[in-house]
């Protein structure tokens, strides 16, 4: 986006307990209202070697296994959102890893209880998000664009 320097992007999923529950609207909703810029968007279900690849930093906690299988079980909703600082904001509004420690107000805090079924995922820092982004999204799956509210949301 012309005349802002430090313009990121981030990968965001509504993962298959957020999709099953009917949270995508809510979800998009609130990025959209925050500001953020769609560029990327899909819905699909995830193989099981997918979510192994896109959760690798944790392949080794106990719950590895479960997470991968329980995330190519259904559809998620993935997306790539553009933004002055995106991926710590996002962070910020999806709450904590468990529901049970996110404030209210947070997407996570707001809309689920339980650690396994946390309906989002949102990439952690900038480096990972760059992988992820990778990962699920090819470049002729990206719309350049520009937002009619950029003048309003950036100085
Ligand atoms: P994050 O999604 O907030 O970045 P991570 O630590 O990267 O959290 O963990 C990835 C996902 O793994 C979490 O969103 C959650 O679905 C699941 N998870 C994390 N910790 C646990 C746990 O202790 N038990 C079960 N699932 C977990
Ligand atoms: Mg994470």
């Amino acid at each position: 986006l012309a005349g802002t320097g430090d313009m990121e992007r981030t990968f965001i999923a509504v993962k298959p307990d957020g999709v099953q529950r009917g949270l995508c609207g809510e979800i998009i909703k609130r990025l959209e209202q925050r500001g953020f810029h769609l560029v990327a968007a899909k819905f699909l279900q995830a193989s099981e070697d997918h979510m192994k690849q896109h959760y690798l930093d944790l392949k080794d906690m106990p719950f590895y296994g479960g997470l991968c299988k329980y995330m190519s079980s259904g559809p998620v909703f993935a997306m790539v959102w553009e933004g002055q600082n995106i991926v710590k904001l996002v962070r910020m509004m999806l709450g904590e890893t468990n529901p049970a420690d996110s404030k209210p107000g947070s997407i996570r805090g707001d809309l689920c209880i339980n650690i396994g079924r946390n309906i989002i995922h949102g990439s952690d820092t900038l480096e990972n998000a760059k992988k992820e982004v990778g990962l699920w999204f090819k470049p002729e799956e990206f719309v350049n664009y520009t937002s009619c509210f950029q003048p309003y949301l950036y100085e």
